[in-house]
């Protein structure tokens, strides 16, 4: 005997990947209005990697690996190195969290091969 699969439910309700449906509001013989539903999905939180200066790594290798992992060009790279070596510390860019997590553990793992200081934190951006 043959048996009828059940219905499938509707994969796009509730989802939030899903861009805002247009709902029929009201139906009045030729003419359907929508009525746009807003946005609820935050955009997701986003983290800027802070590089700190210290007092033993030599600048180029900090300009190394600014245009290395932050893929800056040579002239970038030197005017963030040359920041941070000033004033402390200085952002090398903004990644989503698991990116920039990647950033941090990639310029410590140099660092540590070349056995320099060098250190940097993702730190998270306030909206
Ligand atoms: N202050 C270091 C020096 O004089 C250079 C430096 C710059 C180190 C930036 C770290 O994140 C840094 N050699």
């Amino acid at each position: 005997m043959a048996t009828k699969s059940p219905a499938t439910p509707d994969k796009s309700a509730n989802n939030p990947a899903q861009p805002s449906p247009a709902i029929p509001k009201r139906d009045d013989g030729d003419t359907t209005v929508l009525e746009r539903v807003p946005q609820k999905t935050k955009p997701p939180q986003m983290y800027q990697v802070v590089m700190l200066n210290d007092d033993y790594t030599p600048m180029e290798f900090v300009v190394f690996v600014i245009q290395e992992f932050f893929k800056k060009d040579r002239e970038t790279a030197t005017q963030i190195m040359l920041k941070i070596h000033l004033d402390g510390k200085g952002v090398c860019g903004v990644f989503s969290k698991d990116i920039a997590a990647s950033k941090v553990d990639q310029v410590a793992g140099a660092a540590k091969e070349h056995g320099h200081p060098l250190q940097c934190q993702a730190e998270p951006i306030d909206e």
